[in-house]
Order: structure tokens, then C-alpha cells, then sequence
């Protein structure tokens, strides 16, 4: 990877080896990126997938893109049609692609081509404990992740669950990008507190773009 860490742009902090938070780096995108939430999910549903184990997911959930991650009683995996609708995730509209690909570069990776991006929509009080993200045929492509509505705090670790947990504040346009060595970390967010954002109202939501499937 190339040493892009080496002088720290204020907008650029590095969190691991291969992580970083871009403060604000989706901020002109933001509400574009809304409505395409918006348009995208009259098309798939955000639903309360379920897991292994039974239960509810407290994180409501959809997908676009060729790959779109799901949960159920027979497992996670990544699929190309929505088992709501039958239909294909809705297409990555270019502008998610564009931010995506952007801030890879701008984290040090080149040539990142997502083909799943996951949507994830939280209320006041939804968490998401803490995981790992290993669906994924390839670990070598980073993960990159926007925040839009409500702030969270990101709780990250390492690739034990019992390692030391660090905090971080996500708000409204940042961007966080993860690779290399921290691509299997494990990490979570905190329940997301009460709070009204003037363009997303009551709600956070976080796209995370991934290579998903070994090739399109
Ligand atoms: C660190 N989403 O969808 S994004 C997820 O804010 C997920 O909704 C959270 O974890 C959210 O799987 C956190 C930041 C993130 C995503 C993937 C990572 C951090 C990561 C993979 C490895 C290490
Ligand atoms: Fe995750």
C-alpha cells in the first residue's frame, strides 16, 4: 500500500494499520446520497433480517449493487436478487460508486471496485453488536463506509472480540475506510442516541461499499 500516512491531512486519521476516518468527505454528496436512499428503498425495502440463531436484527436493511448482503435462520451470504421481492438489488447509482472509489484512493487504495454496497438504516436506541465482516469472498479489498443523519459512536477493536475497544464519533458525511491489516477487526456500534438531523430526520444511515463476489 502506498504510504499516503506518512503527513496526515487534517481531514485524514488514521485508526489502524489500513484504517482511516475522512471527516466529512461525503459532505457535498450527502443529500444527494439521501434521496438516492430514498428511491432505492421504494425498490428494496429496509426489512429486519433475522439471524442464525433467531433473531431480529435491530438495524433495519437493504441492498444495491450486483451482490447484496442477507441474513436468515440458514445463514449470511450474498445474493443477487432480494429474497422480499425476487427482483435484483437495485443498481449502485453512479454517484455512490464514484464516492466510493474516491475515498478508497484517498485512504491509499487504488482500483477498488465494489459490487455490493449494503444499506443500513438505525433508529434511536438500534445498535449493532459487535462483528466482523467476513462474507466477503475477497479480505485484500478494503471496506468503505458513509455516515448520514444522526451521529453514532463506532466502538473498534482487533481480531480477538476480547481485544480493547477504541471510540469513535461518526457524523453526518464522514467517511471511514478499512483494510489491510485491520479488514477483519471486529467493531460495532454503540445504541444511537435520541436526536432530530435536519435532513434525515429521526434516523442514521450507513452505506458500506465491499467487494463482495470473486468477480462480476
Ligand atoms: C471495521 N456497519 O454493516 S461501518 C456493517 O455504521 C457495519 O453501520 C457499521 O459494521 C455501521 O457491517 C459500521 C464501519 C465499518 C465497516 C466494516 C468494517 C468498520 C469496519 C470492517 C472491518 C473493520
Ligand atoms: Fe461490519
Amino acid at each position: 500500500m502506498l504510504d499516503l500516512f506518512a503527513e496526515e491531512p487534517a481531514w485524514r486519521e488514521p485508526l489502524a494499520d489500513g484504517a482511516a476516518i475522512l471527516w466529512r468527505f461525503a459532505i457535498r454528496d450527502a443529500s444527494a446520497l439521501l434521496a438516492a436512499i430514498e428511491t432505492l428503498s421504494a425498490q428494496a425495502p429496509f426489512r429486519h433480517m433475522v439471524t442464525p440463531g433467531g433473531y431480529s436484527i435491530a438495524v433495519a436493511m437493504t441492498n444495491c449493487g450486483a451482490s447484496g448482503w442477507v441474513s436468515s435462520r440458514s445463514g449470511y451470504c450474498y445474493t443477487a436478487c432480494d429474497p422480499l421481492t425476487g427482483a435484483p438489488w437495485p443498481k449502485m447509482p453512479p454517484l455512490f460508486l464514484t464516492l466510493a472509489v474516491a475515498a478508497a484512493r484517498a485512504a491509499g487504495y487504488e482500483n477498488f471496485h465494489p459490487d455490493a454496497c449494503l444499506i443500513n438504516r438505525y433508529s434511536p436506541g438500534a445498535k449493532l453488536s459487535l462483528h466482523q465482516d467476513k462474507d466477503e469472498y475477497h479480505f485484500d479489498a478494503p471496506i468503505v463506509s458513509v455516515s448520514l443523519g444522526l451521529p453514532a459512536i463506532f466502538q473498534f477493536g482487533g481480531l480477538r472480540r476480547a481485544d480493547p475497544l477504541s471510540r469513535h464519533y461518526l457524523d453526518h458525511g464522514d467517511v471511514a475506510v478499512w483494510g489491510g491489516s485491520s479488514r477483519l477487526f471486529y467493531h460495532g456500534i454503540a445504541p444511537l442516541k435520541n436526536g432530530h438531523h435536519p435532513e434525515a430526520g429521526a434516523w442514521r444511515y450507513n452505506l458500506t461499499f465491499r467487494r463482495a463476489a470473486k468477480e462480476e
